[in-house]
């Protein structure tokens, strides 16, 4: 039974990306969806997620069968780095920007703990985009410093999610970095790949012009405005840098689960130097290939694939290109190993030599 509905969903997935301009196919493959994922039961079993930092995920859930998982989220309010030498208080899930990755799979159900440390200042609560209830979560999980909230969901929709805070006002909350990705794979899981990074953008706004030293006050009329000082990938210009690029070999294939926390801008996100095989488009079921520029909303998400090729540095960016060179988003692929030249041949010509 359980592999006869994975063939169905695989070849829904399937006939959803040759045709997606199908109407019937799409209503029909969310209907299954869902009506399947309220179906499935949990084997009885339970597990406390690890909650690796990003950029780095969970392993794949693989073909397991759906079952209870422990989500510990904890709110942390803390200085940090934003850029070199550039101070700015994040408020965090889990202490880091974006907060903790979540990985499950349709039909889990998923019992989330959210903890606001006893030293934070506000009240905070969660809306994860994968859940089907009100809020997404935020009215059940509004905890003052010090307590902690519990609720359950069961995860009906597989794609990519953003959560985030909720708490007013939330722009603010969004602003200073409390946003993060969950996962819910489809029965049977995601195609394995060799490589997979967590990355999301978001829009900072400080007192002080971009690169300007020191403790950085949130400057809510820039938000308003929707004029950041500082546009980043996971919440440092740094974060994807020098010791921290991403490293790949030439061979690999390559997941990006990418997010856009916002609160204001959509990202242009781009690979110089690479083609998306796929593109899990809007983080949903519907896969786009050979795409060069995938538009992700705030508060939206995409999965990006791709093999590695040639070796090389290849630079993530918004190619809302001034945002990319003058506010921070910016990241690097490093793939390492065998020249290709049957796909990649530089002519060393007197005039280059030079
Ligand atoms: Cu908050």
């Amino acid at each position: 039974m359980k592999s006869f509905k994975r063939k169905i969903i695989l070849s829904l997935l399937l006939i959803a990306g040759v045709s997606s301009c199908s109407k019937n196919t799409q209503d029909s493959d969310l209907a299954l969806n869902t009506i399947n994922a309220e179906e499935i039961k949990t084997d009885g079993t339970f597990e406390v997620m690890e909650l690796p930092a990003p950029p780095y995920v969970q392993s794949a859930v693989g073909n397991r069968a759906a079952k209870k998982v422990v989500v510990n989220l904890e709110v942390i309010e803390e200085v940090g780095e934003l850029a070199n030498g550039v101070e700015y208080n994040f408020w965090t899930f889990n202490g880091t920007v974006p907060g903790t990755f979540i990985r499950a799979r349709v039909g889990d159900e998923i019992e989330l703990h959210l903890k606001n440390r006893d030293d934070s200042n506000f009240p905070h609560n969660i809306d994860l985009h994968a859940v089907n209830g009100p809020g997404g979560g935020a009215e059940a999980t509004f905890v003052a410093p010090g307590k902690e909230a519990v609720f359950t969901f069961k995860a009906l929709h597989a794609g990519l999610y953003v959560y985030h805070c909720a708490a007013a006002p939330v722009g603010m909350h969004i602003a200073n970095g409390m946003y993060g990705l969950i996962l819910i794979e489809p029965e049977g899981g995601l195609p394995p790949v060799d490589k997979e990074f967590y990355i999301m953008q978001g829009d900072f706004y400080t007192k002080g012009a971009y690169g300007e030293k020191g403790l950085q006050e949130f400057d809510i009329n820039k938000a308003i405005a929707e004029q950041p000082d500082y546009v980043v990938f996971n919440g440092n210009t740094g974060a994807l840098m020098g010791d921290n690029e991403l490293q790949v070999k030439v061979g690999e294939t390559v997941r990006l689960f990418v997010g856009n926390g916002g609160p204001n801008l959509t990202s242009s996100f781009h690979v110089i130097g690479e083609i998306f095989d796929k593109v899990y488009t809007e983080g949903g079921t519907t896969i786009m290939e050979n795409v060069q520029t995938t538009s992700i909303p705030a508060g939206g998400a995409a999965i990006v694939e791709f093999k590695a090729d040639v070796p090389g540095d290849y630079v993530l960016v918004d190619h809302a290109i001034f945002r990319a060179f003058h506010k921070g988003a910016l990241g690097k692929i490093k793939v390492s190993g065998e020249e290709n030249p049957n796909i990649f041949y530089e002519h060393k010509t007197k005039d280059q030599k030079l």
